[in-house]
């Protein structure tokens, strides 16, 4: 009898970066990543990428209004980062939020799947379209 063992091991332990991947605008992207506390990890938002907010084109960075309905406490308060764009590209490592934008490098500080997302109130990501390709490093 013959037993095949697959080996399991943490992503962090492969040497699987740079990565590409495609965050799509209208839900919580996982990665496939997991990451430990301390890790540091880049994301790198394709130049000249953009996805839409309804019909607002934009990059990584999302794009601002100063209509009021835009800033009214409780839609503010409906983001992700509710003081940052709209469709600004954001992480989340369990509880904890990165603004990233269209590159950000940061820290991770607690041990989790890495996922990708549009900054928008949560009850608004249907009407948003495209994706936003990624280079994904760990250091
Ligand atoms: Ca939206």
């Amino acid at each position: 009898m013959v037993l095949l063992v697959k080996m399991v091991k943490p992503l962090w332990e492969n040497n699987m970066t740079p990565m590409n991947f495609i965050v799509k605008s209208w839900e919580y992207n996982d990665t496939g990543i997991l990451v430990k506390p301390g890790q540091v990890i880049s994301v790198v938002a394709k130049t000249g990428a953009t996805w839409l907010d309804l019909t607002t084109l934009c990059d990584a960075d999302g794009w601002n209004s100063s209509n009021f309905i835009y800033n009214l406490k409780f839609v503010k308060n409906s983001k992700d980062f509710p003081d940052e764009n709209f469709m600004m590209l954001g992480a989340r490592i369990g509880s904890d939020l990165y603004a990233v934008g269209k590159s950000k490098t940061f820290t991770a500080k607690q041990s989790g799947k890495l996922e990708l997302f549009a900054n928008d109130v949560s009850w608004m990501r249907w009407n948003n379209s495209g994706g936003i390709s990624v280079e994904i490093i760990l250091k």
